[in-house]
């Protein structure tokens, strides 16, 4: 258990549908922080960075066309255990079987126009975030909400 950031990207569909606010919606919701925010168009040579370990895959350059076609929106949140947290609202890759509950299971149908991206892992996490925000860029402060989204010993232990 451990306090951590992770990178999400609300993807070019996720644009043209209009899912931003529903999105940031439901990680606000769940108790999660947004420390990071902003409206880019990725460039190539950030999305080879940003999608490294598919380099030698056949859809990689499919990908990152697709991901460069409109701006995309970068947030950064943060939580205990942030990163697996995330993931499991995003839900699994491919929306057709993805979880009713999660993003993907509720809104989408397809593999590449899946909505969102979240980061896989801590290591992944602090390498996505590192492309897309400078340190000024992601915020460090106290919340209102805190002290009832986790009990003392919880925020004590995750430190
Ligand atoms: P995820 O971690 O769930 O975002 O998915 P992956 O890391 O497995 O894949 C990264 C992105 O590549 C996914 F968002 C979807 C896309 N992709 C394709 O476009 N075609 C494929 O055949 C596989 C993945």
């Amino acid at each position: 258990m451990e306090m951590q950031r992770t990178a999400v990207l609300v993807k070019p569909d996720g644009l043209q549908r209009g899912l931003i606010g529903e999105i940031i919606s439901r990680f606000e919701r769940k108790g999660l922080k947004l420390v990071g925010l902003k409206m880019i168009r990725m460039s190539d040579e950030m999305l080879s960075d940003w999608y490294v370990e598919h380099k030698d895959k056949s859809f990689f350059q499919d990908l990152k066309e697709f991901m460069e076609q409109l701006p995309i929106v970068a947030m950064v949140w943060e939580g205990i255990d942030a990163v697996p947290v995330v993931r499991k609202l995003v839900g699994t890759t491919l929306g057709r079987e993805a979880e009713g509950g999660s993003i993907r299971g509720d809104y989408g149908m397809s593999q590449q126009y899946n909505l969102i991206h979240a980061s896989a892992t801590a290591a992944d996490a602090k390498r996505e975030i590192a492309i897309v925000f400078h340190s000024n860029e992601l915020f460090k402060y106290h919340s209102v909400i805190d002290s009832v989204i986790y009990a003392d010993y919880e925020v004590k232990n995750a430190d």
